[in-house]
């Protein structure tokens, strides 16, 4: 456990990462992106840790979004520093050099569903809730979500969710490619879990710059990123995985990475 509004649970190659307010319905704070940033720099040393699974603890909410009374004290200039501290969070869970997995179990509304966006696959429950309602504040999506929305659901979409602030279920989110998965609530984390178990028992290596080739080449024009593949896969070539993979394949047993 790192502190109170931030849980951290390790299983083997797992780690549980649980948003922990849930009488503000996880609202994210100030505080609660410092631990979260703390928390990513440990795991990212610890080589037990394979895949990280993000979800919000209590019934009805992955992340209600950022803490509205927080927001009602902020000037311009505190406004503008809160944005960037999160997108500079939520961009390290991008750039994370292990996968991660949001578990959305409830509400994920504003902040919350920007900061699902930053992670590498999202698994929604099918009673989660999802929604961009920054207009209904009179602000804007403040940590990168009309950049990742954009690029997750397409232009048109994205304006679509921005501009009314309406609510969707997660089937809709499904429909739109915002969710890979919508699975029964009560199945949520065990469908997390194995998900992630499909991962943990491969190359944590290759997966890392499998990783970095899509979230970086994608920002590349199309014959740069294919280049940038061919330079990340003569890399992998230099790891012990790939020795033990392609041995592995031809002594015919499994590989252990
Ligand atoms: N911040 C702070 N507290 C919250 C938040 C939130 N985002 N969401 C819910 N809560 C609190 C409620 O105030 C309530 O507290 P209390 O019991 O003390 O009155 C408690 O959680 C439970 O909520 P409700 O009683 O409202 O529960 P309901 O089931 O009736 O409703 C809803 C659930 C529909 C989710 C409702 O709570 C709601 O609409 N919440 C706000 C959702 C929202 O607008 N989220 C976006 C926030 S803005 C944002 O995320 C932008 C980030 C970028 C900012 C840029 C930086 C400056």
């Amino acid at each position: 456990m790192s502190e109170k509004n931030l849980l951290l649970e390790k299983d083997g190659a797992l780690a549980i990462v649980t948003f922990n307010n849930p009488k503000a319905l996880n609202a994210l704070t100030v505080d609660t992106f410092k631990a979260l940033e703390a928390l990513l720099v440990d795991l990212e040393q610890d080589v037990e840790v394979r895949v990280v699974i993000l979800t919000g603890a209590g019934e009805k909410a992955f992340v209600a979004g950022g803490d509205i009374s927080h927001l009602a004290t902020l000037d311009a200039e505190g406004a503008r520093a809160f944005a960037l501290q999160a997108q500079s969070v939520i961009a390290r869970i991008e750039a994370f050099p292990k996968p991660v997995i949001a578990a959305i179990n409830g509400y994920a509304l504003g902040g919350g569903c920007e900061l699902s966006m930053g992670c590498d696959i999202r698994i929604a429950a099918d009673t989660a809730v999802f929604g961009q309602p920054e207009v209904k504040l009179g602000i804007l999506p403040g940590f990168a979500g009309t950049q990742r929305l954009s690029r997750l659901v397409g232009k048109g979409r994205a304006k679509e969710i921005i501009f009314t602030g309406e609510m969707f279920s997660a089937e809709e989110a499904y429909r739109i490619g915002l969710v890979n998965k919508v699975v029964p609530k009560a199945s949520l984390m065990d469908e997390a879990r194995a998900m992630a178990g499909k991962m943990t028992d491969k190359s944590a290596s290759a997966i890392k710059l499998c990783k970095e080739a899509i979230d970086n080449g994608l920002e590349m024009d199309f014959a740069r990123g294919a280049r940038y593949e061919a330079d990340l896969f003569g890399l992998s070539f230099t790891t012990a995985d790939c020795k033990e993979g392609i041995s592995a394949f031809l002594e015919k047993r499994p590989a252990k990475f």
